[in-house]
């Protein structure tokens, strides 16, 4: 032991080393002001970090032609003016008639948007953890896209605004607006003008006629000087951090697309909004995009770290960041696409499929507004969503397309154009296949990987099948003349021995109505047993499946009495062969 003096000492000693280190990180990370008005730093010898970080700025500020110095973005002075930090804007009685009468113009509240200033503030939404994270000073460099059809004024150019004032310049190659044929016009000339003077450079692409997200978003892609595309909805903006975290990831492996976690901005009040957890993405039967909570088996993976990056199977397709030179090396886009839909699961499945990764970032947030409804209209004519999925599942989902297309007939008989190039691409790629993506990279998937059974459950006595009518988690299953077409009469019965429609599970709780409630995967009221020498099948509580007494409608569970009325064929319809 040694003695208590010095035992002190050491403690004091140890504790004044520590302070002093937190002081010079402090002052090193401390974010410096940037451009011509800014005080000198008083360092004692004028060389320190401080100084040097804004010289750097300085030269970048005086490197900027003439013009683009005229425009100071004013940081925001009123802190109580409408919508600061992300609060909720609320039109008054007398305004509402005619906020409502601009709301279908873009499906949202414009008067509310209108009046919020465009460089807003906005709170700092990241997990406990985000702030002090220090990142390479090496980054590469980005092209923020940004893809619209008469989007609004403020929401664009405070998404600018915000993209401008919250990511670092040097990193920020440019921001490239491509307007997919607006007619209104305040996109015209006056915001041409409006960002040349902006002190980064943003400039307008114009498609020549209405091209839709997918082809626009190409165009966008093949004049961007940037390392990196960053692809953002037109009605977003992004928070403090949100960029470096996405491009260190895409830095240390280049083959890693990474999505930000979105935050909702509310249509009506344009609050910002943002929930705890980040979300993974996924798909249901019919490919549509769907989020789920995430799984354990990622969160053991990730260490409980609430900062560490979440591998998502798939995205929602508006926002993500990729490397441009992998993005050509993965063929981008299917050129064959057509407008929009189906593209988000297309790179999804490529990314993972073909050697890549795809995250969702919990230190990056962006906001963007949800809308109840797309104000666009499309022409009419070919069904160009269906004519997207037919060509993913064509080329991307093996034997599974014979499942998917049982489950969306309308898709099966849709003409995909020639996948030829698409299907080379696919091969020079060496890309693994779907089944593998679905076992190793989605094993939470509705999708029939793991089942005893699947097609048709039909009734001896009735010939009719439990169909779920179209109905939604919460409703009773339905019974329907049996019609051998799949879609609603498409029922899993899986190894956990679930019967299962996609992401809806029969249950039954206490003896009553047969329900279809979101699978839970518990076994308890969703477990079920077939017998097939009897050809009943028997709920955990012991009660048969039967046709309902009263009408032929709905089926119930009974006591098991080895009547006609309790037994069901398992028709299996060929789905993946
Ligand atoms: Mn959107």
């Amino acid at each position: 032991m040694l003695p208590r003096r010095r035992q002190c000492k050491i403690i004091i000693a140890t504790s004044l080393f520590w302070i002093f280190v937190d002081f010079v990180l402090l002052m090193y990370y401390t974010a410096p002001c940037v451009g011509p008005k800014c005080q000198q730093p008083t360092n004692e010898d004028g060389s320190g970090p401080i100084k040097r970080i804004i010289d750097r700025a300085n030269k970048w500020m005086n490197e900027l032609p003439e013009e683009r110095k005229q425009m100071e973005i004013p940081k925001p002075v009123n802190l109580d003016g409408p919508g600061e930090m992300g609060k909720p804007v609320i039109i008054e009685p007398e305004g509402k008639a005619e906020s409502e009468r601009l709301w279908p113009i873009n499906e949202f509240n414009l008067m509310a948007s209108d009046r919020i200033a465009l460089n807003r503030s906005l709170p700092d939404v990241r997990p406990r953890g985000c702030a002090n994270k220090v990142y390479p000073k090496k980054l590469p460099t980005t092209s923020v896209i940004l893809v619209y059809h008469n989007e609004a004024r403020s929401t664009l150019l405070r998404n600018v605004h915000s993209i401008i004032n919250r990511s670092p310049h040097d990193l920020l190659a440019e921001i490239i607006l491509v307007d997919d044929a607006s007619d209104q016009e305040h996109l015209g000339k006056s915001l041409e003008d409006y960002i040349a003077k902006l002190p980064v450079s943003v400039y307008v692409v114009k498609m020549k006629g209405r091209s839709g997200l997918i082809r626009a978003r190409m165009a966008g892609a093949a004049v961007a000087k940037g390392q990196v595309l960053t692809f953002l909805d037109s009605h977003c903006e992004v928070t403090e951090g949100w960029l470096e975290p996405m491009l260190a990831r895409i830095a240390e492996d280049r083959t890693t697309s990474v999505c930000p976690v979105i935050d909702v901005i509310s249509d009506d009040t344009f609050q910002y909004q943002h929930g705890n957890d980040p979300q993974m993405g996924g798909f249901g039967w019919s490919l549509f995009f769907k989020w789920f909570p995430v799984p354990k088996r990622e969160q053991i993976r990730r260490k409980g770290d609430p900062t560490e990056p979440v591998r998502s199977p798939t995205m929602a397709g508006g926002l993500f960041a990729i490397d441009k030179s992998y993005f050509e090396e993965l063929g981008q886009y299917d050129p064959g696409f057509n407008i929009w839909g189906g593209e988000n699961l297309e790179l999804s499945f490529k990314l993972w499929m073909c050697g890549g990764k795809l995250e969702f970032i919990p230190c990056s947030h962006v906001g963007h507004v949800f809308r109840k409804k797309s104000p666009y209209h499309f022409p009419p004519g070919t069904n160009y969503v269906n004519k997207n999925n037919k060509r993913l599942a064509e080329v991307w989902l093996d034997e599974y397309k014979n499942f998917y297309y049982r489950i969306s007939p309308s898709v099966a008989k849709t003409d995909p154009g020639d996948i030829s190039d698409r299907l080379n691409l696919r091969k020079s790629l060496s890309c693994k296949s779907f089944k593998w993506y679905l076992e190793n990279i989605y094993p939470e998937s509705s999708w029939p990987v793991n089942y005893q059974f699947m097609g048709e459950v039909r009734n001896t006595e009735a010939h009719v099948c439990l169909d779920t009518m179209m109905k939604e988690a919460g409703n009773k299953v339905g019974l329907y003349g049996c019609h051998g077409q799949g879609g609603n009469q498409i029922w899993a019965f899986t190894k956990n021995n679930e019967l299962r429609h996609d992401d809806l599970c029969l249950d039954v709780a206490r003896g009553g109505p047969v329900m279809m409630l979101s699978c839970h995967m518990q076994g308890g009221n969703q477990h079920w047993n077939y017998d097939e020498k009897s050809k009943e099948m028997k709920h955990s509580s012991g009660l048969c499946l039967d046709l309902s007494d009263k009408s032929k409608e709905e089926p119930s569970v009974q006591a098991c009495n080895g009547k006609k009325s309790q037994k069901w064929d398992l028709k299996t319809l060929d789905l993946i062969s």
